[in-house]
């Protein structure tokens, strides 16, 4: 068995979810923010078995887009600072970044 964890942004999540459900797989929707952008992305754990992941994967990839973001640099004081006014820059954020861990036991109880 493996657990899929999948960080996506907020606008995938719903989508992603019901197509997960349709396909039987379940998941868990974790709350979680980017500690670059410090902005809210949600964490999905989907745990599946081993001949299950690359079904899983493709999903994820079918349901997750690459969006670009504006982020405001911080200053070179390291906070915003009247008189530095940063031009924003574009960053690309991922459909989705995605670990897959072994998993030892699987109890339901
Ligand atoms: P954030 O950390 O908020 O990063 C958002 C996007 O900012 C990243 O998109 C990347 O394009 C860019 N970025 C991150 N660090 C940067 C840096 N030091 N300099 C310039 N640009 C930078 P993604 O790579 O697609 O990542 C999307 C989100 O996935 C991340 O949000 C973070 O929450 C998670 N993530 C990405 N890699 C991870 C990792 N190795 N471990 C844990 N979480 C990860």
């Amino acid at each position: 068995m493996k657990l899929i964890m999948a960080v996506v942004q907020d606008k995938d999540t719903n989508r992603l979810i019901n197509v997960l459900g349709e396909e039987n797989f379940q998941s868990t929707k974790l709350a979680s923010t980017g500690g670059f952008l410090k902005e809210g992305n949600t964490t999905l754990m989907i745990g599946c078995e081993d001949g299950n992941v690359d079904k899983v994967l493709k999903i994820i990839k079918d349901n997750c887009s690459n969006r670009e973001q504006m982020v405001a640099p911080i200053s070179p004081m390291g906070g915003n600072v009247d008189s530095y006014i940063p031009n924003p820059v574009k960053v690309e954020v991922g459909g989705a970044t995605v670990f897959v861990l072994p998993i030892e036991s699987f109890y339901q109880f």
